[in-house]
């Protein structure tokens, strides 16, 4: 068993929901969330067969379990004034509901663990399993005893208010959030690991990019190269925009023929192990950048490299917080450099600096709240000048440290000239 343990801690992409590092993270939301009991209702199997099966991410967050169907009750750990707390110190403090076995369904899905399977509390990691039909009758006691109850809106919001509608129903977004800012070792290693495999995806994209090719032939470059790399999918729909498409920030059609003389803002990252990674770069189709291309170019990094230099502790990713690192972007961007015009750059600069990076792309957060260590966030400064058809956008992967910041994809070149030399290296 311990050989299996160590065998999980230093493969964080197979992080088994057997890890303590799950059971841990329950109990410090129960510990947090003293008023209320938690309902989180995992993903369904659906017919839907573009995507196949992936698990909620909050609900994967606490539970690693991959399975569909299951449920979730948290109970908070008794209040030593509470004139019910011998009653309440007998209740299971956390239940893993699981449907039924369906063997007409493991035709096509495979197997799935049941609720009566002798090996559930160990494949698990939950020392109460029981079977999901009997969900509706167990929140129902439970509701007697507690007053409110932490849920995500949709499924489990419906059933308390079917089941107990006067019951006080509070968000459960919020409370996890929380806990999903600050990453753990492992955690961090599994977004470490993404990236790794995403920047041999750029890689592997400039040694083939040149004028006549298709966006979709770089974005089909990267994923492949994620994907041979053991990654299950991108963590969010490639960006290969050139030229006029790469002023547009979400643009994913991926279908245009790139021409000499264009930029190419390449936004593609993996998912391995149920972690994310972010990145972007922007390079010159045909391995140079135009002295117009190269002069904004040197601003979005200029911008870029001031924000990651202010990163640590205390700072916030919010357009209008205190101690902004936005802000510095912006300013950076809006006092270098003019539009045709003669107008600074600032309003150029479309979009927000970061956001968080874990399960999700976009991860859990509460961008009010000021940095600390532990936490990945993105540093994606970006100009998008449509009349010069010049889209820039550099992005990279930062952790925040106790001193700082280490940049996760900092193996990757953003200089302009460093770039331009691995083009030339091209066949
Ligand atoms: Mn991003």
């Amino acid at each position: 068993m311990l050989r299996i343990l160590l065998f999980f801690a230093l493969v964080p992409e197979l992080l088994g929901a057997v890890s303590p590092e799950f059971a841990q993270r329950r109990e410090k939301l129960r510990k947090e969330e003293t008023d209320g009991i938690v309902v989180l209702f995992g993903a369904k199997e659906s017919e839907d067969l573009h995507f196949g099966f992936f698990q909620e991410n909050n609900f994967l967050y606490l539970t690693g379990w991959e399975e569909p169907g299951a449920i979730l009750v948290l109970t908070p750990e008794p209040d030593k004034g509470d004139p019910a707390l011998v009653e309440k110190a007998r209740l299971p403090r956390e239940i893993l509901f699981l449907p039924q076995r369906v063997p007409s369904q493991e035709k096509w899905t495979g197997r799935k663990l049941g609720p009566s399977d002798a090996n559930v509390a160990a494949t698990t990691g939950f020392t109460v399993v029981m079977p999901a039909e009997q969900f509706e009758s167990k929140l129902r006691s439970l509701l007697e005893m507690y007053q409110s109850v932490y849920a995500l809106p949709g499924e489990a919001t419906a059933a308390i208010a079917r089941l107990a509608p006067l019951r006080t129903v509070l968000d459960a977004a919020a409370p996890i959030a929380r806990l999903r800012m600050e990453k753990s070792d492992a955690e961090i290693s599994a977004i470490q690991r993404a990236t790794d495999a995403s920047i041999e995806a750029h890689r592997a994209a400039w040694r083939i990019m040149k004028p006549g090719e298709f966006e979709y032939e770089i974005a089909a470059v990267m994923t492949g190269s994620y994907m041979m790399d053991g990654c299950r999918r991108s963590a969010y729909a490639p960006i290969v925009g050139s030229g006029p498409n790469s002023t547009t920030l979400h643009y994913s059609r991926n279908s245009r023929r790139m021409d000499a003389g264009e930029v190419v803002v390449m936004d593609v990252a993996a998912e391995c192990g149920n972690y994310a990674s972010d990145i972007t770069r922007t390079v010159p189709a045909n391995g140079h950048f135009t002295a117009r291309q190269r002069e904004i170019y040197e601003i979005v990094l200029g911008a870029q490299r001031a924000a990651i230099a202010a990163v640590k502790p205390g700072m916030t990713i919010g357009k209008k917080t205190p101690d902004s690192l936005y802000k510095i972007a912006y300013d950076y961007i809006d006092t270098h450099g003019k539009d045709l015009h003669g107008e600074s750059l600032g309003k150029y600069f479309v979009h927000g600096l970061s956001h968080h990076v874990g399960l999700d792309v976009h991860d859990a957060s509460d961008t009010r709240d000021p940095l600390k260590a532990g936490m990945v966030i993105t540093v994606e400064p970006g100009i998008y000048i449509p009349e010069e058809n010049i889209g820039i956008r550099i992005e990279d992967v930062v952790l925040v440290t106790e001193k700082g910041a280490k940049v996760l994809s900092g193996a990757l070149p953003a200089d302009p000239d460093e770039i331009e030399r691995a083009l030339a290296q091209r066949k």
